[in-house]
């Protein structure tokens, strides 16, 4: 952005150095605001003996390396929560057996399908928010401190409801989560993003809608939430994904928009057209293909580098860059 005396106004990205997040400048003809890894997808199908195919998975910055929870597919198809750790954040170790988070009340009910997950460090904390099943698709919660032992939390709203994603700090003193409540199924009545605050990640209210589906062709089937939020010096940067449909399926994209820092439901860009499309062959086809989804993203503060790990096709998972400047120039240019 060009400001009045002629210089260019930097975004900051609020985030810790993070000089061993996997990079790659963008290639040189790359027109895009956001370019894919080169060796992509990082995790193939069959990563592992009892996995049918692993994707839509958070991945955080821990130790020398990154942990993550990863949406892992069973032979079964049974979606469920597995913990993964990588020395590089592109060559993953996932474990074999689902996370066992201890139940705080029996009348919660053992989890049996869980997916999508969100990771955000809070402080010293670290929360998972997912989409569980509990008399319909809601949003789980948990909570560790050292990624061996889970504590599981109430859901968070009652069913239906998916893409449940924390905001990584406290707002005005509340715990602030974006969610996307939604018909039962693949019903696609309504399916906007909105925020909802609590004092105890136990009870949610002050519900306010952020934004809704459309108008843009490429998003006006339904909307979730992506990643958690990126703090940045001209407001919260939420990536998201929109749901168009076509004469056979429907085709899932990445966009993009900026919230206000302090009052988060409050809008103040959101770009008309999508940063991101499925076009290669790892996204157009698979279990279910046309599906760019965006869930986890690692950042660098010193650089305003940002890696966005996305499921692809639900069957792979797959690492896209973008430079923070670029996408915040990008939305306010196209909003
Ligand atoms: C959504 C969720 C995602 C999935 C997407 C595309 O409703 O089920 O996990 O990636 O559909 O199939």
């Amino acid at each position: 952005m060009i400001t009045e005396n002629n210089t260019i106004k930097k975004t900051a990205l609020i985030a810790d150095a993070l000089p061993n997040m996997p990079w790659e400048p963008k290639p040189a003809d790359c027109k895009e605001i956001v370019w894919r890894h080169s060796s992509n997808p990082v995790i193939d199908l069959h990563p592992m003996p009892k996995a049918r195919s692993v994707f839509n998975s958070c991945v955080i910055p821990w130790g020398d390396g990154f942990i993550g929870v990863f949406r892992v597919d069973s032979l079964s198809m049974d979606p469920n929560l597995h913990l993964g750790t990588s020395p590089d954040g592109i060559k993953w170790t996932i474990e074999e057996e689902p996370i066992n988070f201890i139940c705080p009340d029996s009348a919660l009910g053992k989890i049996t399908v869980a997916y999508d997950p969100r990771v955000t460090r809070i402080e010293d904390m670290y929360y998972i928010s997912w989409c569980n099943a509990y008399y319909g698709a809601t949003i789980g919660q948990a909570w560790t401190r050292d990624f061996k032992t889970f504590h599981q939390l109430e859901n968070a709203f009652m069913p239906y409801n998916r893409n449940g994603v924390l905001f990584p700090k406290k707002i005005n003193g509340k715990y602030a989560m974006l969610s996307r409540p939604m018909g039962k199924g693949m019903a696609v009545d309504y399916g906007d993003i909105f925020f909802s605050e609590s004092p105890d990640l136990t009870y949610w209210g002050k519900h306010r809608i952020v934004f809704t589906r459309g108008p843009g062709k490429w998003e006006r089937v339904k909307i979730g939430p992506g990643p958690i939020p990126i703090e940045t010096s001209e407001g919260w940067l939420l990536l998201y994904h929109g749901v168009t449909d076509t004469c056979d399926s429907f085709v899932y994209s990445m966009g993009a928009a900026l919230l206000d820092i302090n009052e988060p439901w409050k809008v103040l860009y959101r770009c008309k057209f999508p940063l991101m499309t499925p076009e290669k062959i790892y996204e157009t086809a698979g279990y279910v293909g046309n599906v760019v989804f965006p869930t986890g993203v690692l950042a660098d503060g010193a650089t305003g580098r940002l890696a966005i790990y996305y499921g692809a096709a639900d069957t792979y998972t797959a690492i896209a860059y973008a430079n923070i400047d670029e996408i915040i120039t990008y939305i306010k240019e196209n909003s």
